[in-house]
């Protein structure tokens, strides 16, 4: 028995090369896809729209968001001025807004679940309770109905930090 356990010993090494290969490999894979979504996560297509107003996707609205704090933060709660008119520059007043916002890249959205349902006249909402956790680029939402019709109108933002 304890000459059966000598002789295996000189093949322990040999045995053991095959687990090491493919362990390296498994590494590299892992090293390499790691990379490969920190690369994803971190792209940002070219030629996106910043400005602070939009026109809505079907051209029923035109907004325009003013944050209470400039730059607008990462991790502080704010709020921001949402004002709204048509495209021919008449008010609109007694919509009814949904907000919500997203990172593309990382899947994720808001920490908070703002609100817009104080209206402040003059086409001006007041949006409560928006917070951002991360720097980077995100995409928010707005979901305005007004007048029997809706629309969402969306605003690229990046924020630093
Ligand atoms: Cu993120």
């Amino acid at each position: 028995m304890h000459s059966t356990a000598a002789s295996d010993h000189p093949r322990q090494p040999k045995r053991l090369r095959l687990p090491v290969i493919v362990g390296s490999l498994l590494l590299g894979v892992v090293v390499t896809g790691g990379a490969a979504k920190l690369a994803r996560m971190s792209y940002v297509p070219t030629g996106l729209d910043y400005a602070t107003t939009r026109t809505s996707d079907a051209g029923l609205f035109r907004a325009t968001y003013t944050p209470s704090v400039m730059p607008i933060p990462v991790n502080k709660m704010h709020s921001w001025t949402l004002h709204l008119e048509t495209p021919d520059g008449k008010l609109v007043e007694d919509a009814k807004i949904s907000v919500d916002g997203d990172m593309p890249q990382h899947g994720h959205g808001l920490p908070t679940r703002p609100v817009a349902n104080v209206y402040l006249g003059r086409g001006d909402y007041l949006v409560e309770g928006l917070k951002f956790q991360m720097g980077g680029w995100w995409v928010m939402d707005f979901k305005v109905t007004a007048q029997g019709k809706t629309d969402t109108v969306h605003f690229n933002m990046m924020l630093e930090k």
